[in-house]
């Protein structure tokens, strides 16, 4: 180990254990598995190299698909500078891309937590390394680690909280977790750079079938000098914690699927049974815990239409006989889970934008709520999701009036968008406005 190299050093990180000698888990042969060395490691580490940039990218989809760029009230996380150079135009096609994007994040990073508990088990005793600081280009070597450590527990702790809808932590989800992000890419990109060429040697000597592996000296630290009696095989580990990622995606996979499927998702906090008929699926949100008065949607219900210094206030019955259209489209919900395509029917917002004379190029609209007060009570929607002929303000889905918690009398529905973008309750468009 690296306990003799560092020899002269010894004297200057004074440590307090008797005899110089390193403490407690920076012993050599402290840590015993016979299992731990450049092959596991290794292994692990190349799913990683796979999965966390996955991670990043659809993470960074599911920023731009806020549309954040557009609208004040569609940012969660303001103050991005040059770290939204990314952005574009959220699409409307595939109507189904939010739910694969955003489904996709969320499952793969519980699905990953596995390999990632035992590729950090896999290298902790260089975490214990000694003495810690050699020199200032180890010091710094340590830094990256720190913040690739530190970065990646962050992101599947925040993560996995605000799915569960915990938010123990302090401060906004999306800011801490987009610049956590942003963080660990960093100390990522390092990482990789520094080791990959060892971990591919590492697979490759293993497989070669005569000569020892090739590997680089901190990659053969891992190896104890002292193995106690394995208890099992280093394939029989990669196994094991496939067998673990393979169940967490059984009993995950199907509140991103929805329909039967989400009886399957024992994990998922919005529990397994959305009720039954056409308003029986997935609702996050109800009526009752948001406020919403039966006053607020009863018979005194308008939608109040503003636009090009014009307005006009409609009742449910003048909406009701204005050309309904029908779109089948998708809930998909920012936290992970969404339903199969649902039958809308209700009014196209280009044909609310005519009522006001907005009827070529319709602009960007402001839907509001009879919500008061919470962050999704309104949103912008962009021109090219107006324009969509399948972007409805939504008075009946699959055969039946909206439910109250389904957002009756009026929601606007959005094909591509993610679910907070399909306000509920609506009462009021403003077309051009932002805020
Ligand atoms: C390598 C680890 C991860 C990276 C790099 C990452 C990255 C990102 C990024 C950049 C965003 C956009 C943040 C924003 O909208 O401001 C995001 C959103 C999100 N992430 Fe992650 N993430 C990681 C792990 C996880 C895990 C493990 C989970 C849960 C299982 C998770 C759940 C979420 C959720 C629910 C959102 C949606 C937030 C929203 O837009 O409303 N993330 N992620
Ligand atoms: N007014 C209002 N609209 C809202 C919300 C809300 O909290 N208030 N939640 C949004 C979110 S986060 C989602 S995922 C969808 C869920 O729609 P559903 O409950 O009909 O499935 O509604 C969106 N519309
Ligand atoms: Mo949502």
């Amino acid at each position: 180990m690296d306990v003799r190299k560092g020899g002269k050093h010894r004297r200057r990180f004074r440590t307090g254990s008797p005899g110089g000698s390193p403490p407690g888990p920076a012993r050599p042969g402290f840590w015993r598995s016979p299992l731990r060395g450049p092959w596991l490691t290794a292994v692990f580490g190349l799913v990683l190299l796979v999965g966390v940039p996955v991670m990043f990218v659809t993470g960074l989809l599911s920023y731009a698909a806020y549309n954040p760029d557009l609208a004040r009230i569609n940012d969660q996380t303001p103050d991005k500078g040059v770290l939204g150079f990314y952005l574009f135009s959220w699409p409307t096609s595939p109507h189904w891309i939010y739910r694969v994007t955003q489904g996709l994040h969320v499952t793969l990073g519980i699905v990953l937590v596995p390999v990632l508990l035992a590729k950090l088990w896999s290298v902790v005793p260089r975490l214990f390394s000694w003495p810690p600081l050699r020199s200032p280009a180890h010091a710094l070597e340590r830094l990256s680690l720190l913040l690739l450590v530190g970065g990646v527990l962050f992101q599947f702790a925040t993560g996995i909280l605000n799915i569960q809808l915990e938010y123990l932590f302090p401060g906004s989800f999306y800011t801490l977790h987009f610049y956590g992000a942003w963080v660990l890419m960093g100390a990522f990109a390092v990482h990789v750079a520094l080791r990959l060429p060892e971990a591919l040697r590492a697979v490759r000597g293993r497989r070669a079938a005569s000569g020892p592996p090739a590997v680089g000296e901190s990659a053969a630290a891992l190896v104890t000098p002292r193995p106690a009696a394995p208890t099992m095989s280093r394939r029989g580990a990669v196994a094991l914690v496939g067998a673990g990622s393979g169940t967490l995606l059984a009993v995950t996979v199907g509140q991103s699927i929805g329909g039967p499927f989400r009886r399957t998702a024992v994990l998922a906090p919005h529990g397994q049974e959305p009720g039954t008929g056409p308003n029986g699926f997935q609702i996050n949100k109800t009526a009752a815990s948001l406020g919403i008065r039966p006053s607020d949607t009863g018979p005194g219900w308008r939608l109040t239409v503003d636009g090009g210094g014009r307005r006009v206030v409609l009742t449910l019955d003048e909406l009701r006989a204005m050309r309904q259209y029908e779109s089948a489209l998708p809930i998909a919900c920012v936290e992970g889970w969404s339903t199969p395509d649902q039958l809308w029917r209700g009014v196209r917002l280009t044909d609310l934008a005519a009522l006001v004379g907005l009827a070529a190029d319709t602009p960007h609209v402001l839907v509001q709520s009879v919500q008061r007060g919470g962050s999704f009570a309104a949103a912008v929607l962009r021109d090219n999701q107006v324009r969509d002929g399948r972007t409805l303000l939504a008075l009946r889905v699959n055969g039946a009036v909206l439910s109250a918690d389904h957002g009756y009398p009026a929601r606007t529905i959005v094909p591509g968008a993610p679910g907070v973008h399909n306000t509920k309750w609506v009462t009021r468009l403003g077309f051009g406005e932002l805020s």
